[in-house]
C-alpha cells in the first residue's frame, strides 16, 4: 500500500493513525464495541463466478451433484480458503449412489462456544452453470471469508463458513452436516445465516423472516442505504436454512426471488419489469450473464455487515512484540538512509489496523529526519517527515493502520537525514501486535 496523500497533513502529531486505506475502508457505522464492517469487493466476487462458470463449461456444463462440476468447485472454494488461513475440512457423504461434499471453513479464534456460521450451497441443477442459483451465494459467501482473513478480522465470536451439496436434491448436504453435528455443537451455533440466489437478474430485497436478531440486523443495513426489502415468502423452508432451523439454531438470510413474477408494485419499489425474479431459474441459461451486479454487491454488503454485527469484536491479544535495540548510525546528509530490521513471525494473517510502532532515535536535530515503516513487501508508510525543528530524538509510538499487509516477515524502521550539520543513530525499533 502506498503512503496516502493525507499523512502529510497528520505528520507531526503526536500518535498518527495512518489512514484507511483503499479497500479497508468502513461501509457501514459501527454498533458500539462492534467494528465495521469493510466494503466486500463485487468485483472480487464477480471473478469467482466467472470461475465457477469456468468450472462448469469445462465439466460438461454444470456443477451439480455426482457430476466432475461439482467436486471441481469444491476443490476451487477450499484452494482459496486454506490460502489464507482457514482451517478447512470436506465432509463427504452418499446420496443417489453417489458421493456429495460439503466443505467447512472455521476461521481461527474467537470464541468456540459462540460460533456465527454462514453458508451457501455450491451445487447446480443439471440443466446449466447455476451462477445466481447458487453462484451467487457461494462467491459471495467466499469473498466475506477472504475478507475476513485480509482485515485480520478478530471478532469475539468464533466465525465459520460452509458450502452445501446437494441442496437441489433436497437439501440433503446441510442436513447431514446437522445430523451429523453433536448436539453439544449444535447448541453452540448461535446462528445460521444462509445465501441462496442473491443475484437475480430482476431483483428484489427479500429478507428471511425468521431469527429477529439476525432478520434485523439485515434490515439495518438495507435501510441505511435507503434501499426497501420485504420479508421472503417464495417457498419459506425451502433453501439449507431450514436444516439448521430444525434442530433449532437461528436462523435468517437473504434472497433475490426465484420463478414467481415481480408485482407492479414490487416494479414501483425496486425497479425492474413485471416478470420473474429470475426467468432463468433452474434453466441452461443460469450463466454469468444472468446476474444482476447491483443486487449482488448490496447483498455481499450485507453479508459482510451482519457478519461482522453478529461476531462482535476484539483486536488479536496476541500480545506480541518484536524489537530490535542494535544501534544503527545514521550518517550526516548527504547519506544514505539506514535500516533497522525485526522479523516478525507466528502471527496469523495480515497486520493489525492498530500496529504499534516504538521509534527510539537518538538525534541531535529531529527536523532534519524522515523515517518511514517498511512492510515486508515494500510498502512504505511514512512515520515522520523533518517536523519538529531543531528539537532532539524522537522517542515515540506510532499507530499504523497495517491491515493490508501480511504480518509474518522483515519489517524495516528506515531513517534518513537530509539536511546537513547533525547526526545520531537508530537505538530501538519495536512493533507490538495488540
Ligand atoms: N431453494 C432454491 C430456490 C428458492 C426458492 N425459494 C427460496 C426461498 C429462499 C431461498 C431460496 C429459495 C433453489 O436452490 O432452487
Ligand atoms: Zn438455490
Ligand atoms: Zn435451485
Amino acid at each position: 500500500m502506498k503512503l496516502s496523500a493525507r499523512l502529510a497533513a497528520l505528520a507531526g502529531s503526536s500518535a498518527l493513525v495512518i489512514g484507511a486505506l483503499a479497500g479497508a475502508v468502513p461501509a457501514t457505522a459501527a454498533p458500539a464495541g462492534a467494528t465495521a464492517a469493510p466494503d466486500i469487493s463485487v468485483a472480487n466476487v464477480k471473478q469467482h463466478l466467472t470461475d465457477l462458470s469456468t468450472i462448469a463449461a469445462n465439466n460438461g456444463g454444470n456443477r451439480a451433484h455426482g457430476r466432475p462440476g461439482y467436486k471441481a468447485s469444491i476443490d476451487f472454494v477450499k484452494a482459496k480458503l486454506d490460502a489464507v488461513g482457514f482451517t478447512t475440512s470436506v465432509q463427504q457423504f452418499t446420496y443417489n449412489g453417489t458421493t456429495g461434499y460439503n466443505l467447512i471453513a472455521d476461521w481461527p479464534g474467537g470464541d468456540p462456544n459462540q460460533v456465527i456460521m454462514s453458508g451457501a450451497h455450491l451445487d447446480s441443477v443439471t440443466s446449466g452453470a447455476g451462477m445466481n442459483d447458487n453462484g451467487s451465494g457461494s462467491a459471495a459467501v467466499l469473498e466475506a471469508a477472504l475478507t475476513v482473513a485480509r482485515s485480520g478480522y478478530q471478532p469475539s465470536k468464533h466465525l465459520r463458513f460452509g458450502w452445501w451439496g446437494a441442496e437441489e436434491l433436497g437439501l440433503v448436504g446441510s442436513k447431514y452436516y446437522v445430523n451429523n453435528l453433536p448436539t453439544a455443537e449444535r447448541s453452540k451455533v448461535k446462528g445460521y445465516l444462509n445465501f441462496d440466489m442473491i443475484g437475480s437478474p430482476n431483483p428484489g430485497y427479500f429478507v428471511y423472516d425468521d431469527d429477529p436478531t439476525i432478520e434485523q440486523t439485515f434490515k439495518t443495513y438495507f435501510s441505511g442505504i435507503g434501499v426497501p426489502t420485504e420479508i421472503e415468502t417464495e417457498g419459506d423452508g425451502r433453501s439449507d436454512h431450514a436444516s439448521f432451523k430444525n434442530v433449532g439454531i437461528p436462523v435468517g438470510g437473504l434472497f433475490t426471488g426465484a420463478s414467481r413474477v415481480k408485482s407492479s408494485a414490487q416494479v414501483s419499489k425496486w425497479g425492474g419489469t413485471a416478470t420473474a425474479f429470475d426467468r432463468c431459474y433452474h434453466s441452461s441459461c443460469d450463466t454469468l450473464s444472468n446476474i444482476n451486479d447491483t443486487a449482488l454487491d448490496r447483498n455481499s454488503d450485507a453479508i459482510a455487515h451482519a457478519i461482522w454485527t453478529l461476531s462482535g469484536t476484539s483486536t488479536p491479544p496476541t500480545g506480541k512484540v518484536f524489537e530490535n535495540t542494535a544501534d544503527v548510525a545514521i550518517p550526516d546528509s548527504p547519506g544514505a538512509a539506514v535500516t533497522s530490521t525485526v522479523n516478525v513471525t507466528g502471527v496469523t494473517g495480515n497486520a493489525p489496523s492498530n500496529l504499534s510502532v516504538g521509534v527510539d532515535i537518538v538525534h541531535t536535530y529531529k527536523g532534519d529526519l524522515v523515517v518511514d515503516l517498511i512492510a515486508p513487501d515494500g510498502s512504505v508508510y511514512n512515520l515522520h517527515n523533518r517536523t519538529g525543528g531543531s528539537a532532539d530524538n524522537i522517542v515515540q509510538t506510532y499507530t499504523v493502520n497495517a491491515s493490508s499487509e501480511v504480518a509474518n516477515g522483515a519489517w524495516k524502521l528506515r531513517a534518513q537525514d537530509i539536511a546537513s550539520a547533525d547526526t545520531g543513530y537508530i537505538n530501538g525499533f519495536k512493533l507490538t501486535f495488540p
